[in-house]
């Protein structure tokens, strides 16, 4: 079958709520064309994450009856710590109540002012983590990963000749680690090869620099592995990820996307000294070192989802099941960015919305109009998310990309709902010329997508049509 089917049958169902237009309308302008600020309870089909949302199996609902909440020591810490070590391979097992806190605890205790964090690229609160400690984030992924039309393979690589002349230029010492993000979020759920790891392993020895993973979608980039690279066909989805993970020296990873729970995430490292330090600080900020901000039964929860995530009959719909949203969007002439990521589809809005200029937000616009005509929520990953404000001119330097990322909570919609997202889609290209652009009046100073404000400022051609 060229999109399998769902191999699980559905116990527990939560209805939905129809809205109409008017009422999506008027919650859109309340919400200052945000959709972070609009009730959830007020979306049809939600694709504003794939983080924290999947559903879980009934076994990791079991277990979850199973959570020892005992403050030290839980049984559930010992499940989820021998699960993380058999799949990751590293010593020490730090849990943390989600990723952005193993980020935090990490590069508060590497990275110091004036360093520099090289990554494929770096996701959100990779970013403003690495910064917060007053050091630079440089993305250092391939070329190809900024053109939506170049369909490679492993789109997210590291560009190993610009990594090596960056630390070249830049030295050893003020290069505490080097990041790879699997699969590469922001530059659309692409994965990285195993050659690429590997000899981006290689490279590293040489300098002495140690290499993380950011693993959110580790399982997802493994089954990519199989599918794509030579040599690997054959091999489990578990012995793709042990093999993977023997080439770095530790990994954060928010457990709310392949670990299959709703909250969650740990950080793992071999390095005794990094742990010690790290470990102290979670006390201070976190919680006893067998349960880091989580419920014993959260712990439980993950360690069972892990396992759950490796399957291959489960990757195989959820991945095809992106693949069948992208395919139906590609038929109906729609720009995404190519090729079909693992967690989600990317709509390319400068190609959607050509009539508006990058000032106007053109993919927070095309969000805004996807939740308003057909409740579809999906989330901009663009100017809003990643524009800098030059400090010399006041101008707004543009990402490279402008883009709708349409993420797929795992196992939670059919694909009948996913049909309705892509005929809407579809329909709505048909009259792409009526969106009309935003203009921001308000922003915070950081992670600024969360909370910004938007209005709506009218196309001149439409207020010609209704004047
Ligand atoms: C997402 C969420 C989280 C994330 C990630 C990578 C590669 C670390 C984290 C942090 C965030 C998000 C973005 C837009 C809308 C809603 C949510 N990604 N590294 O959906 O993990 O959230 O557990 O702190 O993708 O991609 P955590």
């Amino acid at each position: 079958m060229k999109f399998p089917s769902e191999p699980f049958k559905i116990k527990v169902v939560e209805p939905i709520r129809y809205t109409t237009r008017e009422e999506r309308d008027r919650l859109l302008r309340e919400a200052g064309y945000n959709l972070f600020q609009v009730p959830a309870e007020s979306v049809y089909v939600d694709l504003l994450s794939d983080s924290g949302t999947s559903a879980m199996s009934d076994n990791q609902w079991a277990g979850m009856m199973l959570g020892d909440e005992s403050y030290a020591g839980s049984r559930n810490y010992y499940h989820f710590e021998e699960t993380i070590r058999s799949i990751f391979g590293y010593r020490h097992v730090i849990p943390t109540h989600q990723g952005r806190m193993a980020e935090n605890l990490l590069f508060s205790t590497v990275v110091k002012p004036g360093m520099y964090v090289p990554n494929n690229i770096h996701f959100d609160t990779t970013r403003a983590n690495v910064e917060h400690q007053g050091a630079h984030a440089l993305d250092l992924v391939i070329n190809e990963a900024y053109d939506p039309h170049c369909e490679v393979p492993f789109k997210g690589n590291m560009d190993l000749v610009r990594l090596e002349e960056t630390i070249e230029r830049i030295g050893r010492e003020h290069i505490p680690l080097v990041m790879l993000t699997i699969t590469n979020n922001s530059g659309g759920g692409q994965p990285v090869s195993m050659k690429n790891i590997r000899w981006t392993r290689e490279l590293l020895n040489r300098y002495g620099i140690p290499l993380f993973f950011d693993a959110c979608r580790f399982a997802e980039n493994c089954f990519f592995i199989k599918e794509r690279e030579p040599g690997y066909a054959e091999k489990s989805i578990l012995e793709i990820a042990q093999e993977l993970f023997a080439y770095g020296d530790g990994c954060t990873m928010s457990a709310k996307k392949d670990g299959l729970v709703n909250i969650g995430g740990f950080l793992s490292l071999n390095d005794d000294r990094w742990a010690e330090e790290i470990t102290n600080m979670l006390i201070l900020v976190e919680g006893f070192p067998t349960y880091g901000g989580l419920a014993g039964r959260d712990l439980e929860a993950i360690a069972r989802g892990l396992r759950e995530a490796l399957d291959e009959a489960y990757l195989n719909f959820r991945i095809g099941q992106v693949r069948y949203l992208g395919e139906m969007l590609e038929e109906a002439g729609v720009p995404i960015l190519k090729p079909i990521g693992g967690h989600a589809v990317y709509l390319n809005a400068r190609e959607f919305l050509p009539h508006l200029e990058r000032e106007q937000f053109p993919a927070q616009a095309l969000a805004a109009v996807l939740y308003r005509e057909y409740g579809i929520r999906g989330v901009e990953i663009g100017t809003v998310m990643f524009g800098k404000k030059d400090s010399a001119t006041g101008r707004t330097i543009h990402p490279e990309l402008e883009l709708v990322r349409l993420a797929i909570p795992r196992r939670v919609y059919t694909n009948m709902q996913i049909t309705y997202v892509a005929e809407s889609i579809a329909e709505l290209y048909q009259h792409r010329e009526t969106v009309q652009g935003l203009s921001m009046i308000y922003e915070a100073p950081v992670l600024r997508h969360f909370t910004a404000r938007f209005v709506e400022v009218p196309q001149p051609s439409l207020l010609c049509r209704t004047s």
